[in-house]
């Protein structure tokens, strides 16, 4: 099997193991405040994902969200639930989140939303496909015909949108940074932001998007790399430039 094929398959597992519990989760613990969460879910969902990659690729390494920080050649970026918030108040926007590297180079992700059985997949050089159909974003230059969203931080997420609310058509807020990039890629969205995200957030989504021929910047106007903590936007190419600027608050 390929490495690309196991993630798949695993993802569509994890994703019945979670809808078993969505919204009715016993154990909800804080991480770093009250608005950091992770479940026992997390924890399970995310051991799984690795025992299977370890057990067919046992070389390879992992660095996921729930404490395994590897560096390898080989490398597998994982969140198996982002959206945890989401997850334990039964709303549906949550997703495994599964990329892989070599030598810091994105190969393939995959996002997988069970709930609304959304199968997102990346593949470098190959493009993007939502279930199976290929994803290419249309260009659009006027903002008014748009609908995006933007991830909470605090000092960023309220100014943004009161800056640009007037100017586009809706903005929109989901819950998880990976769907939300990935609703890029597929045209859903015409632009994502994610300020401080890390990588296991948006790896996966990063090829997604790259590959439907989107466009990625961090604050300064360059491609970020999606390895490292930092702000991603996430644009259709013909407005991106203008969301840049209204990200300068
Ligand atoms: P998580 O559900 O895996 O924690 C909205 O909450 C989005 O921001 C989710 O994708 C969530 O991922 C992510 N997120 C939550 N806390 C974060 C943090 N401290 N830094 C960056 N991203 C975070
Ligand atoms: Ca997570």
């Amino acid at each position: 099997m390929t490495k690309l094929d196991l993630t798949i398959k695993i993802s569509r597992k994890v994703g019945y193991y979670l809808m078993q519990y969505w919204g009715d989760t016993k154990e909800v613990k804080q991480k770093s405040s009250f608005s950091d969460l992770v479940t026992q879910h997390d924890k399970i969902a995310q051991k799984i994902i690795i025992d299977s990659i370890k057990n067919h690729f046992p070389n390879d390494g992992i660095l996921a969200e729930e404490g395994v920080f590897e560096n390898a050649e080989n490398l597998w970026v994982i969140d198996p639930i982002d959206g945890t918030i989401n997850y334990i108040h039964g709303l549906p926007n949550f997703a495994i989140s599964i990329a892989y590297f070599e030598r810091k180079k994105p190969v393939f992700g995959v996002v997988y939303s069970p709930v609304l059985n959304e199968m997102f997949v990346g593949i470098k050089n190959q493009g993007s496909y939502l279930n199976g159909e290929k994803l290419r974003i249309k260009s659009k230059t006027k903002l008014e015909e748009t609908v995006g969203s933007v991830g909470f931080s605090n000092n960023f997420t309220g100014l943004f949108i009161s800056k640009i609310e007037n100017k586009v058509r809706r903005i929109r807020i989901l819950g998880s940074a990976a769907i939300s990039a990935c609703y890029v890629g597929a045209g859903k969205f015409d632009f994502f932001i994610s300020k401080n995200a890390n990588p296991w957030d948006i790896a996966a989504a990063f090829l997604i998007v790259k590959e439907a021929e989107g466009k990625i910047l961090n604050l300064s106007g360059n491609e970020p790399n999606p390895l490292e903590k930092g702000s991603f936007i996430f644009a259709n190419p013909g407005i991106s430039n203008k969301i840049l600027e209204f990200t300068m608050i």
